[in-house]
């Protein structure tokens, strides 16, 4: 029989990281990929693998994310499917937000009573991957497990961002540390397969992904101490309860930085992504009939367009183009993600714009634009250079944001014809 799941997914704290495409909207509604949104991909997982009562955990609410949720995960009537947002709230005993990722869940544990469940599952919500929770779950039953984790190996340079962990010959987890520093970090190495150890793979890290049996994570709140799951809690339970390693070795990359999130988007405009949004597993998202994509003149290669867009550009490279983008003549995109637009001017706006010599939403006329991320319905004027490059210092501006050297301009922001950054 199918284990009885309710999935958790940890949609975000502050989201500083991810500043300032998370100025106006809470991280699990960024957009990726030119159509989708990050919560898309932790909730088509879980779809993918049968299980479908969801939550989504979210440090503040907004407009967009609700909208989306609302207008993209429906289940029909004999299903008990479902994707709820859960904001974090002030209320009379508590009048603080999520304090880290087990405060989190521990907050919503109020919420859990009314379901049926063996376990939960909990997800980070800024990873890029494709797995089968099942397989998971079955791993955790067939081993009597109390907790899992699913762990990864990775090299000594991203080690010191992960939590890390030893496990015995059985997949017993012996020990772990969070985000250990460099200097001790030998003392952490694993026993890796061939393959791992040539590409210096030697450390077995925590992907953030848990299975708790109900009533352990139920006695860990009651017993433990703390507000994280990698700092205190996962530490504190080792030794206590049976927590075992559940190995994956397909492709898992953290999006929670400006630049990983650059980085994994932009790879999926290579000729063989390393993850394959042409599967038999789809990434649901929202269902939003907009007509299909019309491209005029311009030399592309290694691009990826969502539906809706008007490209006059003379190159585009390198990139990813969302829903509605609208690229004039002569203009030039390398190596950059434009969010595309919520929504099409009217011919009235594009004749008022012109009165006032204001720009379009989408990209004007003669435009050089590389290393740059263009949130929604940025209005950028004719022969604007925008160019990011690993030199350019980090900085926050009126309309654009410069980090790890990517050129991030903010939603709605109006960029006047001639500036360059
Ligand atoms: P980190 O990713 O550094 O390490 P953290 O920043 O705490 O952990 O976030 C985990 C997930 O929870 C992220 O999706 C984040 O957005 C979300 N989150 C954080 N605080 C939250 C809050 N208050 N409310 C709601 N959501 C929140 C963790 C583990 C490591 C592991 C890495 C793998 O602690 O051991 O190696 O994930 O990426
Ligand atoms: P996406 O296509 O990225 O999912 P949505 O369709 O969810 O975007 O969002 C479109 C958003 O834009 C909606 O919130 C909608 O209300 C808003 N919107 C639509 N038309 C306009 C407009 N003319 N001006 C400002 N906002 C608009």
């Amino acid at each position: 029989m199918k284990a009885n799941v309710i999935s958790i997914v940890l949609g975000g704290g502050r989201g500083s990281r991810l500043f300032p495409l998370t100025d106006s909207r809470s991280k699990p509604a960024v957009p990726i990929a030119g159509k989708y949104r990050l919560v898309d991909i932790p909730i088509s997982n879980c779809l993918n693998s049968g299980y479908n009562r969801i939550l989504v955990l979210t440090q503040f609410n907004s407009a967009s994310l609700n909208s989306h949720i609302k207008n993209t995960y429906h289940f029909d009537t004999f299903s008990k499917g479902f994707v709820d947002i859960l904001a974090a709230e002030q209320n009379v005993e508590n009048d603080q937000w999520y304090q880290g990722t087990a405060d989190a869940v521990r907050q919503s544990m109020k919420h859990l009573t009314k379901y049926e469940y063996d376990y939960i599952l909990i997800l980070s919500g800024d990873q890029l991957y494709q797995m089968n929770f099942r397989e998971m779950i079955d791993f955790h039953e067939k081993n009597n497990g109390d907790i899992t984790i699913a762990t990864i190996p990775v090299n000594a340079k991203d080690a010191t961002g992960f939590g890390i962990l030893k496990s015995d010959e059985d997949g017993n987890i012996t020990d772990f540390t969070e985000k250990p520093s460099a200097d001790i970090l030998p003392e952490w190495k694993s026993e890796v397969s061939e393959t791992n150890k040539r590409q210096g793979k030697d450390y077995l890290a925590s992907m953030g992904i848990y299975v708790f049996s109900k009533n352990v994570l139920r006695k860990l709140f009651a017993e433990g101490e703390g507000d994280d799951f990698g700092k205190d809690f996962i530490p504190q339970a080792i030794g206590q309860y049976k927590t075992l390693s559940f190995q994956y070795d397909g492709y898992w990359t953290d999006i929670g930085t400006i630049e990983s999130f650059y980085e994994a988007n932009l790879d999926l405009a290579q000729d063989l992504p390393q993850f394959n949004l042409f599967s038999s597993s789809p990434i649901y998202t929202r269902a939003r009939m907009l007509p299909p994509s019309k491209i005029n003149g311009s030399y592309v290669s290694k691009a990826v367009f969502g539906d809706g867009c008007i490209i006059l550009a003379a190159k585009i490279e390198n990139s990813i183009i969302g829903n509605r983008t609208r690229i004039d003549k002569g203009t030039t995109v390398v190596s950059s993600y434009i969010m595309g637009a919520d929504y099409y001017q009217t011919t009235n706006e594009i004749v008022e714009n012109e009165h006032q010599q204001s720009p379009n939403i989408g990209i004007g006329k003669f435009c050089y634009i590389e290393r740059a991320i263009l949130d929604k319905n940025c209005q950028i004027g004719d022969n604007v250079r925008i160019i990011g490059s690993k030199n350019l210092p980090d900085g926050d501006y009126d309309t654009y944001s410069v980090k790890d050297g990517i050129v991030v301009v903010k939603k709605n922001a109006v960029i006047k014809s001639g500036t360059q950054i």
